[in-house]
This record gives structure tokens, C-alpha cells and sequence, in this order.
């Protein structure tokens, strides 16, 4: 298996957050990264790449204008704003004109989608990177070079959409690379998102298209964010109709019912019959994840690399949240260890 891994993420570090109206120590930190590289390096697990030159499949994930915004927000409020964190203060609630305003916090606002995913200097660069990152895991997989490809990326991207940033998500790395395979020739894509909150950003991108299957496992957003999506009910539109399947859990799921789950969402995948799979992996559906409710243990990880190995597809491993230190390392190595046990073996015909 290929490890696509950049000391790029760095560049996005922030040291705070809102949670619920309060300021707290940042969850989405520079640590989350380097704890796993570590584990899979100690671990001998893979074989660590840097993101290749072959750019990202923006076209068709992400607007020009969201992507302009994105790279000049931090410069423009250096000198139109207060010179700390962008913030937004006010949304688009009844309608969203097709064009942001000109006015910096006009602007904020119509690209946010919540108060609690800062801006620093260097977001853009790290997001930047772990979109190649993404892309260059996904060709890798998709020119026969590794079966198995994980992309060791962040800023997460499950929950920004065409263009909306949220959830500590700025980039959609596992759309792109969704995309960057359809590119290199694989019609037919299934997006399994299994982070503890609901991938919004990635069912927008492709809740109207039948080309990608999107399925997703998560805390029912009656009870956790994004709230506002995810619910069973939500199954796509137009030509995308039956195209998004949405599993959501009660908090506290243990791993009985969520290998149920797991199981439907496989038997979905298989009866898409795609040519490839991207998986959107969140640590934080583990026990003790300090914004998880869910009681996964490392077992469960385990089972969940064996069980989406039976799909016997090329596939493309993209991380999105986790947040627990002490045992994020060790749970995406049980995921990916029993995924490819023999993870040395990059030859095509291998796991
Ligand atoms: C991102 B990913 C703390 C409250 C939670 C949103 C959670 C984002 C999770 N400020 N904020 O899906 O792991
Ligand atoms: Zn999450």
C-alpha cells in the first residue's frame, strides 16, 4: 500500500476554536497527522510517497470563485479585516444569490458553513496539499502502480462542498479523488464515508449524479453535527436518485450494530459495482474520541479492514477526522493492516 504523506499539513495549525459559542483548544491539529505517520512508520506499514506533479481535478468538485476566495481570504483580512482569524457573523438563510458580495464579511458568510473552522496563513497551502495528496493517492491506484493507496492528508474535506468550507474542512480531498479516478478512465466510483459525522460536503458534490455512489455511516444528525444532513431519507436527486445512502447511528453505538451497518453498506457498494472505492476514514467513531459518541475499539477496526477488503477493489483510503492522540495511530493501522496485511506488496494484483 502507498502512503501519500506531506510535512505540508503543517502549514494549518490553529491553535483555537469555537465549540458552542466557546473559545477551546483546536481538535483539528498538526499532532493528528504526525501521531499516525509515526505508528505506520514504526509499524513498517506501506510505502510513504510525497504528492506527485500531476495537479487536482478541480473542475467539477469546486467553483473558481470559492477557490479564489479560499486562496486571498487570510491577505484580505490582514488589512479589510481585524488582522486575527477570519470569522464569519452573518449567513445567507432565505436565499443564496449565485455571487458572493464584495464586502470581506459579505463575502465570509456566504462561504462558511459554520464559526468554528479558523483560517490561518497557511490553510490554503496545506489544503492545497493534501488535494494533490488525494489526487496523487488516486492515480497511483487508478495507473495499477499500488491496489491500495492511503492518502495521510489534512485539513479533513468531508464536509466542504462545491463551495462551502466547514467542519475543519476546506478541500474535498476524497471527492477529488473520486474524480481524479473517473478521470484515469473509472466510470463508476462508490465514496464509503465512515468519520463519525455525516460527509455533507461530499453527498452535495454528488447527491445528483448516478456515476458516484455515496454511502455513509454516522451519528444521526438529530444529535450531532452537521445536523442539518444525513438523515436516512436523503437518497439523492434527479438522474442521482437512489445514488446516496444514508445509515445514520443513535450515540453510543457499539460495534454490533455498527457492523450491520457496515454490511448494508457493503452489499450497496457491491451492487453498484464500481471499478474502484474511495473510503473516507475518521478515527473518531472510536471510544474515548473526545467528539465521538460512538464505542469502537481497536477490534472493530480490525474488522473493518477485513470486511472492506471483501469488496476486492482498487482502493483509495483518504483521512477525515480523529481526534483522540493516544490512539488514532494505532486504529488506522488496524484498519489498514488487516485491509493489506502484506501492505509491502505495491504489485497490482495485491491487496
Ligand atoms: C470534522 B470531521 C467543536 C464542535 C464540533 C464540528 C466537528 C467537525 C468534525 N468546535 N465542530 O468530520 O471529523
Ligand atoms: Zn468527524
Amino acid at each position: 500500500m502507498k502512503i501519500v504523506y506531506s510535512e505540508e499539513h503543517r502549514h494549518h495549525d490553529p491553535e483555537h476554536e469555537f465549540r458552542r459559542s466557546e473559545n477551546v483548544p483546536a481538535f483539528e491539529r498538526a499532532v493528528r497527522a504526525s501521531v499516525i505517520e509515526t505508528t505506520l512508520r514504526e509499524k513498517n506499514f506501506g510505502t510513504f510517497i510525497a504528492p506527485d506533479e500531476g495537479g487536482v481535478p478541480f473542475t467539477g468538485v469546486h467553483d473558481e470563485a470559492y477557490l479564489r476566495f479560499l486562496r486571498t481570504v487570510h491577505a484580505r483580512f490582514q488589512t479589510e479585516g481585524s488582522g486575527q482569524e477570519p470569522l464569519p457573523y452573518c449567513w445567507p438563510t432565505t436565499s443564496r444569490p449565485r455571487l458572493p458580495p464584495q464586502d470581506l464579511f459579505g463575502a465570509i458568510g456566504f462561504f462558511a458553513g459554520d464559526a468554528d473552522t479558523p483560517i490561518v496563513a497557511g490553510t490554503w497551502k496545506a489544503a492545497e496539499a493534501a488535494a494533490r495528496g488525494a489526487s496523487t493517492a488516486a492515480r497511483k491506484v487508478a495507473r495499477g502502480e499500488a491496489r491500495a493507496a492511503f492518502a495521510l492528508t489534512r485539513p479533513p474535506g468531508h464536509h466542504a462542498s462545491r463551495s462551502t468550507y466547514s467542519g475543519y474542512c476546506f478541500l474535498n480531498n476524497a471527492a477529488l479523488a473520486c474524480a481524479q479516478l473517473q478521470q484515469e478512465g473509472f466510470a463508476r466510483v462508490a465514496l464509503l464515508d465512515i468519520d463519525y459525522h455525516h460527509g455533507n460536503g461530499s453527498q452535495a458534490i454528488f447527491e445528483a449524479t448516478s456515476d458516484v455512489l455515496f454511502v455513509s455511516i454516522h451519528a444521526d444528525p438529530d444529535h450531532a453535527y452537521p445536523f442539518y444532513s444525513g438523515r436516512a431519507d436523503e437518497v439523492g436527486h434527479g438522474e442521482g436518485r437512489g445514488f446516496t445512502v444514508n445509515l445514520p447511528l443513535p450515540p453510543g453505538t457499539t460495534w454490533d450494530p455498527y457492523r450491520d451497518a457496515l454490511l448494508r453498506a457493503c452489499e450497496a457498494i457491491a451492487r453498484f459495482a464500481p471499478s474502484a472505492l474511495v473510503v473516507s476514514i475518521g478515527l473518531d467513531i472510536a471510544v474515548g474520541d473526545p467528539l465521538g459518541t460512538f464505542e469502537l475499539e481497536t477490534d472493530a477496526f480490525r474488522e473493518i479492514g477485513a470486511l472492506l477488503r471483501t469488496l476486492h477493489l482498487p482502493t483509495v483510503f483518504v483521512l477525515e477526522g480523529g481526534y483522540d492522540i493516544p490512539t488514532i495511530g494505532l486504529n488506522t493501522f488496524a484498519l489498514l493492516n488487516s485491509f493489506a496485511p502484506d501492505a509491502q506488496d505495491d504489485s497490482p494484483g495485491a491487496p
